[in-house]
């Protein structure tokens, strides 16, 4: 039998570099700072680290607008220091994901540079130019999701160009042929580097309609939620593109290409991951899901669903776009839900992401108005303050800048990391960390957690979340009361026939027991048991 990819039960460990750690005391992380991390990544299971973008940058968008795609940022540090950081992963077993932003490339890229010199540049048509309309105004009425119209006018040349980010982030003309294999080319380039796979940013919107039709509009709150976006994402050139771009990246036989579907939707996600497209596209359902355990199962159950075709399902709980889920879902600094929603995560059916700090549960930083760092903070402030909260520099111990730096860091760190850091929850056994460590060794070592089906248990929607993870010879009980009081959880008589083992509780003396037929479970407890004979029918 062929031995499963590695990511199908893998876990992604997202690392932002610029957060992550810093080896030469300028305040901004760095790949050398990441290679002598691997020790602690190694130690905490994880199978791959996805880089946010490490391409040269000016950072207008942090790393996601690129001025140069086959290079490294000289902050971050040099090719030679990418092939080490490669060499020293693959020998403790890590995987590397490179992020690669495609849609749109930085204006200080020397191809937008030449091309907004002038129309005969043979850059010109790499980017989305296009003339006044008739009447004089914007081309059509695509606009950014960053705010604003998506046109930005350059009155030397009389013409517009799209941007759906920043208008620093020109978007890339895929219909070129010449775009199209430079762009394909950036992919082999760092296979042939040591890059096990790729995350691609924002991949369902390289494609634009060819006419450049108006999208029809649409009730919405944003400016850009006023439109159905029928033209400007999701195009039919989409599909033969990810299929060629699954056949190279197949070239390496642990590859792996997942895509960050723009607007996801658990269908989106399944139709662009069907059989001979990516191996997956994100869908961010737990990522929006608040702390409800009917609200999990739904989510939960429409991407089961969704991927009924065939896909594989992927679950985020956090990016580095979104508040983070010990701020979503902790109280305080307690960390009791925290473990509820790491059990979860990591024992369901399929590949796991996790943003790093997650597993100390780091609370985002609370950011003042002079302190953003996110354009799109400074744009919005005070009705959106950014993206900077969940960027903070990693806590990795009660040292001055969290041990991330002896500089100060290029971000606020959270006062919290006296307290909350790597090394005093390595030392202290019930800490979050062992609790996700010991999830990470569980889902390794049960075959139901690795191979088997999802079966929701429903008893008590609006306060437990349950299920059966099962194979023929094993069965896995996960059982989460969101309630803040005790509950019992009723199993059934004949399930409760079962032989049963305590495996996992997040109250660390605790040892869950069945009787007559039911769990009792504590305010914010997860349980696991597991049953290695068949289950009986309930
Ligand atoms: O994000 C795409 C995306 O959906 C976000 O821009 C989202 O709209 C935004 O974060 C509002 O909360 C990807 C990257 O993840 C993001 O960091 C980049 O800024 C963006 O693309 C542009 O490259
Ligand atoms: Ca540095």
């Amino acid at each position: 039998m062929n031995k499963p990819a590695w990511w199908r039960n893998g876990i992604v460990y997202q690392i932002y570099p610029r957060s992550f750690a810093d080896s030469n005391k300028d305040g901004i992380g760095d790949l050398p700072g990441i290679t002598a991390k691997l020790d602690y990544l190694a130690d905490l299971g994880i199978d791959a680290i996805w880089l946010s973008p490490i391409n040269p940058s000016p950072d207008v968008d942090f790393g996601y607008d690129v001025s140069n795609y086959l290079d490294i940022d000289p902050k971050y540090g040099t090719l030679a220091d990418f092939d080490k950081l490669v060499a020293e992963a693959h020998r403790r077993g890590i995987k590397i994901v490179l992020d690669l932003v495609l849609n749109h490339s930085s204006d200080q890229h020397e191809w937008f540079k030449s091309a907004r010199q002038s129309k005969d540049s043979p850059y010109h048509d790499y980017y989305l130019w296009r003339d006044p309309s008739p009447n004089g105004g914007q081309p059509n009425n695509w606009s950014s999701v960053f705010g604003g119209k998506g046109w930005e006018y350059v009155p030397e040349l009389g013409q517009y160009y799209f941007h759906m980010f920043y208008k620093e982030q020109p978007d890339l003309n895929w219909q070129n042929p010449k775009v199209r294999q430079a762009l394909l080319d950036v992919f082999r380039f760092w296979l042939a580097r040591g890059a096990d796979g790729f995350r691609l940013d924002v991949f369902n919107c390289y494609y634009k309609d060819a006419g450049f039709r108006s999208n029809p509009a649409r009730i919405g709150i944003r400016a850009f939620d006023q439109q159905d976006h029928v033209y400007d994402i999701n195009q039919p050139e989409m599909v033969p593109l990810v299929e060629e771009i699954r056949q190279i990246v197949d070239t390496n036989p642990d590859g792996y290409v997942i895509g960050e579907t723009f607007i996801s939707t658990a269908d989106k996600a399944a139709f662009y991951s069907a059989p001979g497209r990516l191996h997956a596209a994100f869908n961010f359902e737990l990522l929006e899901c608040p702390w409800k355990p009917d609200k999990f199962l739904k989510k939960i159950q429409s991407w089961e669903q969704a991927l009924d075709t065939g896909g594989w399902p992927n679950w985020v709980l956090n990016n580095h776009d979104n508040p983070r889920s010990a701020t979503r879902f902790g109280r305080g600094e307690d960390d009791l839900r925290l473990k509820a929603a790491a059990a979860i995560l990591l024992t369901l059916r399929g590949t796991v992401f996790m943003y790093y700090g997650e597993e100390i549960g780091m609370r985002d930083v609370p950011i003042s108005r002079s302190e953003v760092m996110d354009p799109i903070g400074k744009r919005y402030w005070p009705i959106f303050k950014g993206r900077d909260g969940c960027r903070a520099p990693m806590q990795w111990d009660a040292t001055s800048n969290a041990g991330f730096s002896q500089a100060k860091p290029w971000l606020k760190l959270n006062q919290d990391y006296p307290q909350r850091n790597v090394a005093a929850q390595k030392s202290e056994p019930n800490s979050l960390f062992y609790f996700y460590r010991k999830l990470i060794q569980l889902r390794k070592e049960l075959p139901a957690l690795r191979d088997g089906m999802f079966l929701p248990l429903t008893y008590d929607p609006k306060r437990i979340f349950a299920y059966l993870r099962k194979t023929d010879t094993q069965s896995v009980i996960v059982a989460v009361n969101f309630s803040s009081k005790p509950t019992r959880f009723f199993l059934g008589r004949e399930a409760a026939k079962n032989n049963w083992q305590p495996v996992l509780s997040n109250y660390p003396d605790r040892v869950p027991e069945i009787r007559n037929s039911e769990l009792m479970l504590l305010k914010d407890e997860v349980c696991i048991l597991v049953s290695n004979e068949p289950e009986k029918s309930r």
